[in-house]
């Protein structure tokens, strides 16, 4: 497997949508063939679990019930989209991966990491992402951002605390596994996050 598979993470509102076209447009300028993603989804049924998992019906689903659901539509896509896109040596832009998981059901919901790892190791093996790309905000601007937009989802209905628990999730994250993690201030400018954007993706494209 030649291809590189990088992740944008980040709480809700930090700008991933925005500035995932960003990253593509840098890598297909240096020549490279990638595929965007995200998660939960990627896939037809990936995104029928999407639908659950986003749905404002469930508020109260189980956060055991929401972590199986989660590595349910992972599953699917990595057996669907991600390795294979991969062992043709295509890059992956996925919006999201398993650190929204030790971010969301870990910090956010309190489930125990350990468990979140098993299922990681039970679905990944050792498979991990090549980059991740950490948009971070305070949680006060990510929520200004994403409220400008219509009706809220399951998770977008959730209160200030859950998603400070999950900022500071990431930042641990981002410690833990500093080699593979790039943290952008996305609190700036957009002209000045895509800066950033480019330092970090530039030297990762050309050492390819
Ligand atoms: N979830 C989970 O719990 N566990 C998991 O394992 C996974 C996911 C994989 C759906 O994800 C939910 O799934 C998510 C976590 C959970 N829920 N939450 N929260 P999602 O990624 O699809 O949903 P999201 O986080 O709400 O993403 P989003 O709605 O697409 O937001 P965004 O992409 O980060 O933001 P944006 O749409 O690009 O930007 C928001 C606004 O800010 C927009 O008007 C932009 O023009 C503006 N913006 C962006 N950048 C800037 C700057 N720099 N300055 C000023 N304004 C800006």
């Amino acid at each position: 497997m030649s291809g590189k598979f990088i992740t944008v993470e980040g709480i809700e509102g930090v700008g991933k949508s925005t500035n995932i076209a960003h990253i593509r447009d840098l890598i297909e300028a240096a020549g490279i063939d990638v595929v965007m993603t995200r998660e939960p989804g990627g896939t037809p049924l990936g995104e029928a679990i999407r639908g659950l998992l986003l749905d404002p019906r469930y508020t109260g689903m189980s956060p055991d019930c929401e972590l199986q659901l989660m590595f349910a539509a992972r599953a699917e896509h990595l057996a669907k989209v991600i390795l294979p896109a991969l062992a043709q040596d295509r890059w992956v832009l996925c919006d999201r991966f398993t650190d929204a998981t030790y971010a969301y059901q870990g910090g956010g919901r309190g489930i125990d990491v350990e468990k979140i790892a098993r299922l990681e190791q039970w679905v990944q093996g050792d498979f991990r992402p090549d980059l991740t790309v950490l948009l971070d905000v305070p949680v006060a601007i990510g929520l200004a951002r994403a409220g400008n937009r219509g009706a809220l989802d399951r998770f977008e209905q959730e209160h200030i605390g859950f998603f400070e628990r999950v900022r500071q999730a990431y930042l641990d994250l981002a410690v833990r596994h500093d080699g593979r993690y790039r943290v952008i201030d996305a609190s700036l400018p957009l002209a000045r996050v895509q800066q950033q954007l480019d330092e970090v993706l530039r030297p990762f494209v050309h050492a390819r």
